[in-house]
């Protein structure tokens, strides 16, 4: 009796890890592309975050690089642009019901940018402006002090009300500090002894973000050496650099979720970010392609015309997804801190999408199929595969890919879950589509199999 029992337990154990491993088990969710670390199944599951580019430069309305590109010394800069800076109108309710509205799960605020203007209280010593009295931030030299608001703080208790998670944005190089000078696209170090106090104090603040604010995500940006070992004062960041300042992130919060640009081109950090692009197909492990509405980040007042439209960023989106990636679309508010009327009216169109079709976005992993279909794309969860129609047939007759070895059990519009009829015949399921399209962008047909 004894040995039967233990043999039917080993023969149940066996098959649930068939089932684990061959990701069937049971209604558990449908593996990655690649594989996921415990502390970023979240990340990778919500798919759809917000980006916030957001600094004195959105004041001056040139986007965030106008320091360098228009060749402003830190002095101007300061005088004319950062102490002039008075975001009274920032609201982050408003700001993250956007989000929370275009399915967005979540935030990813500028802290600091290469301006080096800290967007936060910063008690840090040697980030001053250039008499050295003041210290460069929001609270501290800018008219908005006056108001003893925290807009970080803000921001992040409006994610924690509406359930969306909270992420900071830091600039490895700093177009302000004492210790750097511009240098083309990246800034160059006075000297081997403000390199090592740059660096610690680089770390000082990055301790008091992650002491006051706790973020989920820390995305990292200028870090641009292409530098692997032996720093020059030029070229002064290394992948060594990378390592180590991944490995402090990871001592102050250890399920922190930090992006490759502690270093880029080296694997370093948990996902990588695609240069503004959607590669070719999943990558082999998490990844992030960022994107602008309008080919600004930081506020342009001369983007401010042309906006993509909202068809072109939903299957953006779609398109990230169908490689089972993330999506990160920007804003860059105003310098009085209001969203602009391009960024409103993108973010409401794309949330009427996700309201109907949120579910073949989120925890889905990418399409199944070698080829993309002529037609849209394919993303996928559980038995169900989310055929995205981009282009409608004309006969109304949609030819999708049978997903191998498996029956068919309905086929319906995601967005009511009405049936249409189908064949499925051989390595094809030909569905048979209403006359007119529901939606321009995107309708959504899931194939759900036994
Ligand atoms: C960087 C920043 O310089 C820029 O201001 C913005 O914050 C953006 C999100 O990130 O710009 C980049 C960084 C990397 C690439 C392009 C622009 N890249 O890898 O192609």
């Amino acid at each position: 009796m004894k040995t039967g029992f233990n043999w039917k337990r080993k023969l149940l154990s066996l098959l649930l890890l068939f089932c684990l491993l061959t990701g069937l088990a049971g209604s558990g969710t449908m593996a990655h592309a690649y594989n996921v670390p415990d502390n970023m199944k979240w990340w990778a599951d919500d798919k759809f975050g917000m980006f916030i580019h957001f600094g004195s430069y959105s004041y001056f309305g040139h986007g965030e690089w106008a320091m360098q590109t228009e060749g402003i010394s830190k002095e101007t800069y300061q005088k004319t642009i950062s102490a002039k800076f008075d975001p009274e109108k920032f609201d982050a309710q408003e700001i993250v019901s956007y989000a929370k509205k275009a399915g967005m799960k979540y935030l990813v605020f500028t802290a600091k940018h290469h301006e080096g203007l800290a967007m936060w209280d910063t008690k840090v010593a040697s980030f001053t402006d250039t008499t050295g009295q003041k210290i460069y931030s929001l609270q501290q030299y800018t008219p908005f002090g006056k108001t003893n608001r925290d807009i970080i703080m803000e921001l992040k208790n409006a994610c924690q009300q509406a359930g969306i998670h909270f992420g900071l944005y830091y600039s490895i190089i700093d177009w302000n500090h004492s210790s750097q000078t511009v240098e083309g696209d990246f800034t160059k170090m006075a000297s081997w002894e403000a390199r090592t106090a740059y660096i610690a104090d680089m770390k000082a603040q990055l301790k008091e973000l992650v002491d006051t604010y706790d973020p989920e995500i820390m995305w990292f940006d200028g870090d641009w050496t292409y530098k692997k070992d032996n720093p020059t004062l030029k070229k002064w960041w290394t992948k060594q650099d990378g390592q180590d300042l991944y490995q402090y992130m990871k001592s102050l919060k250890s399920d922190i979720i930090v992006n490759e640009r502690v270093c880029r081109s080296f694997g370093l950090g948990d996902f990588e970010c695609p240069e503004q692009s959607i590669p070719e197909k999943a990558l082999s492990r998490p990844w992030e392609t960022c994107q602008t509405m309008n080919n600004a980040w930081g506020y342009k007042k001369d983007c401010e015309k042309s906006y993509y439209n909202v068809r072109y960023m939903i299957q953006d989106l779609v398109e990230v997804a169908s490689k089972d990636g993330n999506y990160l679309l920007n804003i860059g508010p105003k310098g009085d801190g209001t969203m602009t009327a391009g960024s409103r009216k993108i973010l409401k169109g794309i949330g009427n999408w996700m309201n109907r079709y949120g579910d073949s976005i989120y925890g889905t992993s990418g399409t199944p199929f070698a080829k993309k279909p002529s037609w849209g794309r394919y993303t996928r969860k559980d038995n169900v595969i989310y055929a995205h129609v981009m282009k409608w047939p004309k006969d109304q007759k949609l030819v999708t890919k049978k997903y191998a070895g498996k029956k068919v059990k309905k086929v319906y519009l995601l967005q009511n879950g009405k049936k249409l009829k189908y064949n499925a015949t051989g390595k094809k399921v030909i569905i048979k589509m209403p006359e007119k399209k529901p939606d321009k962008a995107d309708t959504v047909i899931a194939v759900q199999y036994q």
